[in-house]
């Protein structure tokens, strides 16, 4: 079997995607997902100028060799646009792998490990009043594990806040909007928004909230103290990770669990977190951490640790990307939860796929491969649209990690 085509679309059902489709001499098609939100045409670049070229004539089912060629070959290895090139092609090769052998992509990774897959949505709104009321209302559409993010009083554009009230989509304009970041108001405000949710709904549902970096280690040892009386599923992304042992002293203060990983792109990113067992949940996804192939690794290092994973899942994920991870998630012994942010209208009809969210789960089907395609005809009539993910200041102007 040989490849004989592959092609990049990149369109904008509501946001921009980033898809590689790859054709095969015996008329099969995988797909993969490929969107780096916010530096979508590095990677279609990337892609198309430097590695599709030295796919053609190679033989699909060597997804193994073929993952090694592209990350060894490079020479200047890793990075989010190279993982994210790298990732499309695997995810399309196993896609491929799935419809050679007829089989859902779970069952050539080894069956079975869970009947469906525990996602978590997203709640947020201006205030405390009204991201309350938001998680009640994925509380009564099944939800049993909810992200909470809210508004802050003296903080304009707080992250997660979204403008409607299903989807959250930062990147919101062509060039990155200027948000201005408080440490203080936060650090007093987030624990009475859990106080308050534990007090409305009570033990039952998952609570989780994301810091989306803004924290130094210490400060984040703060946060997880107080919030450690609410006992959420996970704090994410504390502070940020580059300097992996800035965990260390988070997690000798606190036992709120910790979870990083929805910007790294390999498994270096995250070796130190996860030998140290300085985290409990590892994010990485398929499409920014080069594929199944190399997720897999990530999952397999991580489970020596007890460590379990908590896959990114937010919009700018394509439902190529989800329907891989949801093959996965059902495989993957050490799971832990799904990130699920519900696409819109337009994206899911430009991806027709066969995942269906049932009672606060998500189940992945049984179409052979990773069972989600593209309607390039669809696509389209949706042109890319230039969007950038915005930066954080500090009052006085001060860049922050946004
Ligand atoms: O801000 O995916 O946990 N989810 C997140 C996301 C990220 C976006 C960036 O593209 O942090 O909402
Ligand atoms: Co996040």
């Amino acid at each position: 079997m040989k490849i004989t085509a592959a092609r990049v679309v990149v369109c904008s059902p509501g946001r921009n995607f980033v898809t590689l489709v790859i054709e095969t001499d015996q008329g099969l098609t995988g797909i993969g997902d490929a969107t780096l939100n916010g530096r979508e045409l590095a990677v279609a670049s990337y892609l198309t100028e430097h590695v599709i070229p030295t796919l053609i004539g190679r033989d699909p089912q060597q997804v193994e060799d073929i993952w090694q060629y592209l990350y060894r070959g490079a020479y200047w290895r890793r990075g989010p646009v190279t993982m994210s090139a790298i990732a499309a092609v695997d995810t399309a090769l196993w896609d491929i792998k799935g419809k050679i052998a007829g089989l859902p992509l779970y069952q050539l990774l080894g069956g079975k490990s869970r009947e469906r897959v525990l996602v978590y949505g997203h709640a947020n709104g201006r205030g405390l009043e009204e991201t309350v009321d938001a998680v009640g209302k994925y509380i009564d559409e099944g939800y049993k594990a909810i992200r909470a993010q809210s508004g802050i009083p003296g903080i304009d554009k707080a992250y997660g806040v979204g403008r409607g009230d299903t989807y959250y989509e930062p990147a919101d304009a062509s060039l990155p909007t200027e948000t201005v970041w408080d440490t203080p108001r936060y650090l007093a405000f987030a624990p009475q928004l859990f106080a308050k949710l534990r007090d409305t709904y009570g033990e039952g549902p998952e609570l989780l909230h994301d810091v989306h970096h803004r924290l130094t280690p210490n400060e984040a040892a703060q946060l997880g103290r107080a919030l450690e009386p609410h006992r959420l599923f996970w704090m994410e992304d504390a502070t940020p990770a580059e300097n992996q042992e800035a965990f260390r002293h988070i997690r000798r203060h606190t036992t709120t669990p910790l979870a990083v990983g929805e910007v790294f792109n390999t498994i270096w990113d995250c070796k130190q977190l996860i030998e140290e067992q300085l985290i409990d949940y590892i994010r990485c996804t398929v499409v920014h951490a080069g594929g199944i192939t190399h997720l897999r690794r990530i999952a397999d290092f991580a489970a020596l640790y007890q460590i379990r994973t908590g896959s990114h899942g937010a919009t700018d994920l394509s439902p190529a990307c989800m329907g891989a991870a949801l093959h996965f998630d059902t495989w993957v012994p050490n799971f832990g939860i799904q990130e699920y942010m519900r696409h819109s209208e337009e994206t899911d009809a430009v991806f027709p796929h066969d995942y269906r969210f049932e009672d606060g789960h998500l189940i992945c089907g049984e179409t052979p491969g990773h069972g989600v395609t593209i309607d390039e005809a669809l696509a389209a009539k949706y042109p890319y649209d230039p969007r950038q993910l915005p930066v954080a200041r500090l009052h006085d102007g001060t860049m922050w990690n946004w």
